[in-house]
């Protein structure tokens, strides 16, 4: 839990503020998206005026989490750099890391004296002066819940819908580690102020497309086993992804099926971005330290789930992440 100092911090800036710019990081998912909407709708509450802008579109499938009245807009530099520099105080959530900003990192760092940081990732550079990160809250929206509270806000329907879907994105539908009892009571209330989990669920889980489905297939049907037994390995090269027409889908969620086999506690994807560039993504359970590994290739995330972008061929990228991976293996079996 953020201390009495995080709480004043936020509502000394807030109050000072008259409008705000919120943003988050590269490829938004749930809990990015949910503590944008859910911070706008208590800074409504407040009178302020705002913009949301972000890197990339809103997923499909968290659409359902952005009432109306919002826009979450698409960053094109010749309108939103004034709105940038224009602005109060610019939120950053979920992130810290300027290089998770894509092609906004050069206006947020210039701005970087009016930047408030809201975040529960571990961050190798900070540059911003006003920072509320904790890292061991289970998502960005378990903070934002607790500064607007503490500042006297009710969540309203829409604003208990985005914290619960941050909550649940973040906590894997409440099985990670990081699930806490903590967690649980704020998803009670959030429940209380109107969150649907059924809706949550059908909106988040179950809108994949056939494409998807079917690249999930091939991948079940090649997954290999290494690290005896312990690392599930998946290799996803353009072939494939031009003969399942999955080219464009999120890859990440097919590392939960390759959890779910008895003994494994290290899942890496491997997919071809291009001729020269591999992304890896990382999901492992319990001790396995995979933010570690994945700092080692330039890459970033959490403890039991990261990933990054590696320059090279697929088994290039294979054959030095997998050596990596035997030895954290073999690590953490000894240790
Ligand atoms: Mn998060």
């Amino acid at each position: 839990m953020i201390g009495s100092e995080a709480h004043a911090t936020f509502r000394r800036l807030i109050d000072a503020a008259g409008s705000f710019v919120l943003a988050t990081h590269l490829n938004p998912d749930g809990d990015a998206v949910g503590s944008e909407v859910s911070l706008a709708r208590f800074l409504h509450s407040r009178g302020k005026a705002l913009r949301i802008v972000n890197h990339d579109p809103t997923p499909p499938n968290l659409q359902f989490v952005v009432p109306p009245e919002l826009s979450l807009e698409l960053y094109r530099p010749a309108e939103h750099d004034a709105v940038f520099a224009g602005a109060d105080l610019v939120v950053l959530l979920d992130n810290s890391a300027p290089d998770r900003l894509g092609a906004m990192e050069r206006v947020i760092r210039a701005a970087a004296a009016r930047v408030l940081c809201i975040d529960h990732h571990p961050a190798r550079e900070m540059p911003w002066p006003h920072r509320i990160v904790d890292e061991r809250a289970c998502a960005t929206t378990v903070i934002v819940y607790e500064l607007t509270r503490a500042a006297g806000f009710t969540p309203d329907r829409a604003a208990a819908q985005a914290l619960y879907v941050g909550l649940a994105t973040d906590t894997g539908f409440f099985r990670f580690k990081s699930t806490s009892a903590h967690a649980h009571e704020i998803a009670a209330e959030l429940l209380r102020l109107g969150a649907d989990p059924a809706r949550t669920f059908q909106e988040l889980c179950e809108r994949n497309s056939l494409a998807y489905t079917r690249l999930l297939g091939h991948s079940l049907a090649e997954v290999e086993l290494t690290g005896g037994g312990v690392i599930a390995v998946v290799r996803i090269d353009r072939g494939v992804l031009e003969r399942t027409s999955a080219s464009d889908v999120d890859t990440s969620e097919i590392s939960t099926a390759l959890l779910a086999m008895d003994g494994v506690r290290l899942a890496i994807l491997f997919r071809e971005l291009d001729a020269e560039r591999v992304k890896v993504s990382l999901r492992s359970k319990g001790g396995i330290d995979v933010h570690r590994l994945a700092g080692e290739f330039g890459g970033g995330g959490h403890r039991n789930a990261s990933g990054i972008v590696m320059s090279g061929t697929l088994d290039g990228a294979a054959r030095e992440v997998l050596a990596r991976a035997r030895r954290l293996v073999e690590a953490e079996g000894s240790g």
